[in-house]
C-alpha cells in the first residue's frame, strides 16, 4: 500500500498508483472511470460523463452492453481458452457467422488491431510471392501518410509520425509512404512491379478524422485492381457502423480484397480483431505459418458475434448516418460564430472540431478539461483537433444535451 495522505481523493490516488507503477506512455485527462454502461461513464466520485471517445471506436454498442456482457459471461462458465491445438465447438460457428456477415471467403482470428494489420501485410506479402511471382524478400507494401495503423515495429516502420516512430529503429523494410488521398502518387507508387498491397484508412482516424474526397476510394482500388495489387482497408476504427455504414468502404461500394477489423468488433469486451478475405488470398498461409494463442478463442467467438449481431439488431449504421448529419451540422455554426473554431469534419459518428490554439496559449486540451467538468469525455489529438465520437447507441435526445455541452463550453472558452 503506497502512503497517501487522508486528503487524497480516490481519484488522486489511483492517478498516484498509475504513476508510481506504471509505464507512462499515456497522458490521460486526470479523470478516474469505475463504471460505464450504454453511452455513459462514471468516475471513482460518483460524477456521470457522456463518453465521446469510446474507446476509439470500440464501444461502438456502448458500454457493457448487456447481451455481449451475457454471451462473455455464458462461454466464461463453459470454456474461455483451447489453443489451435485442437478443435472447439465455437471457432468454427463464429468463424461462418462474421464471413457471411461481410460477404468473405475466409476470416483469420486475431486480437489486437495491430496484430490484424501485421497479419494483413504478412498476407499480403506470402501472396505476392505465392501467387503474384514477385521476387523472394522483394514484396513492397505502400501506406499513406498520416497513417496510424498501431504500435508494432513494422507498423510503426510505416508510419511518419515522429512520436510513434522515433528511436526504434532499424526499420521494416519494404514499405512505400505516399500522400493520403492522392491518386496520382498512388498510381506512380503501383508502377514499381514488386508492389504486393496497398494498406489505406478509409477515413484516417488519428490523423484527425482526414476524409478523402469522393471516388478516391474506388478509384484506388480500380488502380490497385489494373496493377494485379492487393487493396487492404484497415477498417479497425471506421468499421462495425462507426462512419454510418457497416464499413467506411461501403460509403463508395468498394469490397477490399483484404479487410481489417477489430476495435468494436468486441464492443469493448474483450481484445478481439480478425482479417478477411477471399480463398486465393486467405490460403496462400498454410498451417503452421502463422497464428495466435488466444487468436479466435472460445470467449472471443461468442463475445464477437453478440457484438455484430447488437450492431444489425439496434441498426447502428443507420443511427450513426442520421446522428453524423445533426452533429456535424450543429458543430457548423460553432465554425461559423468562432473564427478559432476552424472546421468539422466526419462522416457518421466519427467527427473531429479543429480548435486553433488561443492567444493566451489555451488548447483543445484545456477545451477538453472544460468539457469533462460538464460532463463530456473527449480527448484531443494532434494538440488542435478534437475527435468526437460517442457510443452509436446515442440517442437523439442524448445527443442533443451534448450538443448544448459542447456549444456552452466553447462560448465560455471564447
Ligand atoms: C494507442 C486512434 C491511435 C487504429 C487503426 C489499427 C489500430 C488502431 C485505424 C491498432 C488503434 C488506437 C490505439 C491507441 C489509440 C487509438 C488511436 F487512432 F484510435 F486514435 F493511437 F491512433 N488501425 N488505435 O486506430 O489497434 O492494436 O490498438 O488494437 O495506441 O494509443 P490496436
Amino acid at each position: 500500500m503506497s502512503a497517501t495522505t487522508h486528503q487524497d481523493t480516490r481519484s488522486q490516488r489511483a492517478i498516484k498508483l498509475e504513476s508510481k507503477y506504471g509505464a507512462h506512455n499515456y497522458h490521460p485527462l486526470p479523470v478516474v472511470l469505475e463504471r460505464g454502461e450504454g453511452v455513459f461513464l462514471w468516475d471513482v466520485e460518483g460524477k456521470r460523463y457522456y463518453d465521446f471517445l469510446s474507446a476509439y471506436s470500440a464501444v461502438n454498442q456502448g458500454h457493457c452492453h448487456p447481451k455481449i456482457i451475457e454471451a462473455l459471461t455464458a462461454q466464461a462458465q463453459k470454456l474461455t481458452l483451447t489453443s489451435r491445438a485442437f478443435y472447439n465447438d465455437v471457432l468454427g460457428e463464429y468463424e461462418e457467422y462474421a464471413a457471411q456477415y461481410f460477404g468473405y471467403d475466409k476470416l483469420l482470428p486475431m486480437n489486437t488491431g495491430a496484430e490484424a494489420v501485421e497479419t494483413a501485410m504478412k498476407l499480403a506479402r506470402k501472396w505476392g510471392y505465392k501467387v503474384k511471382g514477385i521476387p523472394r524478400d522483394q514484396a513492397r507494401i505502400i501506406v499513406c501518410a498520416g497513417n496510424f495503423h498501431g504500435r508494432t515495429i513494422s507498423i510503426i516502420s510505416a508510419s511518419v509520425d515522429p512520436d510513434a516512430r522515433a528511436d526504434y529503429g532499424p526499420y521494416t523494410p519494404g514499405i512505400d509512404v505516399i500522400p493520403y488521398d492522392n491518386l496520382p502518387a498512388l498510381q506512380r507508387a503501383l508502377e514499381h512491379p514488386h508492389v504486393a498491397a496497398f494498406l489505406v484508412e478509409p477515413i484516417q482516424g488519428e490523423a484527425g478524422v482526414m476524409v478523402p474526397r469522393d471516388g478516391f476510394l474506388k478509384e484506388a482500388y480500380a488502380a490497385c485492381r489494373e496493377r494485379n495489387v492487393l487493396f487492404m482497408a484497415d477498417e479497425v476504427q471506421t468499421g462495425l457502423a462507426r462512419t454510418g455504414k457497416l464499413l467506411a468502404c461501403d460509403h463508395e461500394g468498394v469490397r477490399p480484397d483484404v479487410l481489417i477489423l477489430g476495435k468494436a468488433l468486441s464492443g469493448g469486451v474483450l481484445p478481439i480483431s480478425a482479417v478477411l478475405a477471399d480463398d486465393g488470398i486467405m490460403l496462400t498461409i498454410k498451417p503452421g505459418e502463422h497464428g495466435s494463442t488466444f487468436g479466435g478463442f472460445p470467449l472471443a467467438g461468442r463475445v464477437a458475434m453478440a457484438a455484430l449481431q447488437v450492431i444489425k439488431d439496434e441498426h447502428l449504421a443507420a443511427n450513426a448516418e442520421k446522428l453524423g448529419h445533426v452533429f456535424r451540422k450543429e458543430m457548423q455554426k460553432l465554425v461559423d460564430e468562432f473564427g478559432w473554431v476552424d472546421l468539422v469534419r466526419g462522416k457518421g459518428l466519427l467527427n473531429a472540431v479543429i480548435i486553433e490554439p488561443r492567444k493566451d496559449g489555451r488548447t483543445a486540451w484545456e477545451l477538453c478539461m472544460l468539457l469533462a467538468e460538464h460532463g463530456l469525455l473527449a480527448k484531443p489529438t494532434h494538440n488542435d483537433i478534437i475527435r468526437f465520437a460517442p457510443p452509436l447507441v446515442i440517442t437523439r435526445e442524448q445527443l442533443d444535451e451534448c450538443i448544448a455541452i459542447i456549444h456552452k463550453c466553447v462560448r465560455a472558452f471564447a
